[in-house]
């Protein structure tokens, strides 16, 4: 069976677009792959985090993949900064890395732009994310369109050390990159992706929302004047919005939900889309509320913990003797 990892960063209230492009896609993903999943909690301090929320986030993180069906028997789910060897060998990565191309880095580039004292770890945050790849061997990275820069310094920082050492140290992994729809916007402006960061919470369904809230942000979700449940997301970017989240969560094509909306107005099709979102979110929020105080969860995590460990410490190991790092 082929190998994958993925992580989500403990930062923010999880959105629906977190859920449509990473989670979900996770939960399709366990039945073909041995799934890693993680919390990128150490990426999360990055930038400035309030200790308290930190805490509570990740295990909350946890909890809501528990609750969106990643299943522990088909997943090794962890803590990234419960395996101390994600940071240890990102050390040696760095060491590899040259300076340049981390800052050539685009999301480097988008968040230094708008902090003035940020941290040498913003700079260095890719090689922890190769740290968190090349330790496990994966033959693929699902993520995001994002993600994807971060993937290909993985594998050009694998590929210099195998040539390096002359030695097969690393797999090279490939990105796994959602279909077109997998890209969730914002709903009050449907050119932006739908964010945790975002400043306005009316254009983000968060997965804890309540009923009502749901609706409201959708029914009130900027559409056009065309009346016409097409998808077109240059001229109708709201529309295709909501009509990607309804193929997305109704597992439909987009043909077909345009088919079945063919004689609707908006607000019948936005009442529909709202009706697929609450149904798809509160049973997911009613399983979150019996997971979050669950012994359960420890005993994933710890599990989760000694495996990934003992992956790891291998592969960091191999790693410290090419490089001459042992007495
Ligand atoms: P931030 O607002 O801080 O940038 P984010 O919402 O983008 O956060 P991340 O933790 O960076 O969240 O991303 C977690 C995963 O969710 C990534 O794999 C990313 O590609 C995916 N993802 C995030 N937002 C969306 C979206 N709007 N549509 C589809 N996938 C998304
Ligand atoms: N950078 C990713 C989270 C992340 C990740 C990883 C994803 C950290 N390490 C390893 C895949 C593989 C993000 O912000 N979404």
């Amino acid at each position: 069976m082929k190998r994958i990892i993925t992580g989500l960063q403990p930062t923010g209230c999880i959105t629906l677009g977190n859920y449509i492009g990473a989670i979900k896609r996770m939960v399709e993903y366990q039945e073909r792959y041995e799934s890693f999943i993680f919390v990128a909690d150490m990426h999360a301090i990055t930038v400035p985090q309030d200790p308290i929320m930190l805490h509570e986030s990740i295990k909350s993180l946890i909890a809501l993949y528990l609750a969106c069906g990643i299943d522990p028997k088909k997943n090794t789910i962890f803590i990234q900064s419960e395996n101390i060897y994600h940071a240890n060998m990102s050390w040696i990565l760095e060491c590899h890395t040259p300076y340049g191309e981390l800052g050539r880095m685009t999301q480097f580039k988008d968040k230094s732009k708008k902090k003035q004292n940020f941290s040498s770890g913003l700079y260095t945050y890719p090689v922890l994310m190769a740290s968190d790849i090349l330790l496990y061997d994966v033959d693929y990275v699902p993520t995001g369109q994002d993600q994807k820069q971060h993937v290909e310094l993985a594998r050009n920082i694998a590929e210099k050390i195998n040539k390096k050492y002359k030695e097969k140290i690393f797999k090279i992994p490939e990105p796994l990159i959602g279909k077109r729809g997998a890209k969730i916007y914002d709903l009050v402006d449907p050119t932006k992706k739908m964010s945790k960061s975002a400043l306005n919470p009316k254009g983000v369904i968060y997965l804890m929302d309540d009923e009502k809230t749901i609706r409201k942000k959708i029914m009130s979700a900027t559409t056009d004047s065309e009346m016409k449940v097409v998808f077109d997301p240059d001229n109708k970017p709201g529309i295709s919005n909501l009509i990607s989240i309804y193929a997305s969560l109704s597992n439909k094509t987009v043909a077909a939900v345009e088919k079945k909306f063919k004689d609707s107005n908006y607000g019948e099709f936005k009442k529909s889309v709202a009706d697929r979102v609450v149904k798809t979110l509160i049973p997911i929020q009613e399983k979150y509320k019996k997971l979050i105080n669950s012994k359960d969860i420890d005993k994933i995590l710890d599990e989760g913990r000694d495996r990934t460990s003992l992956i790891a410490y291998e592969k960091y190991d191999k790693l410290k003797h090419v490089i001459g790092l042992y007495r």
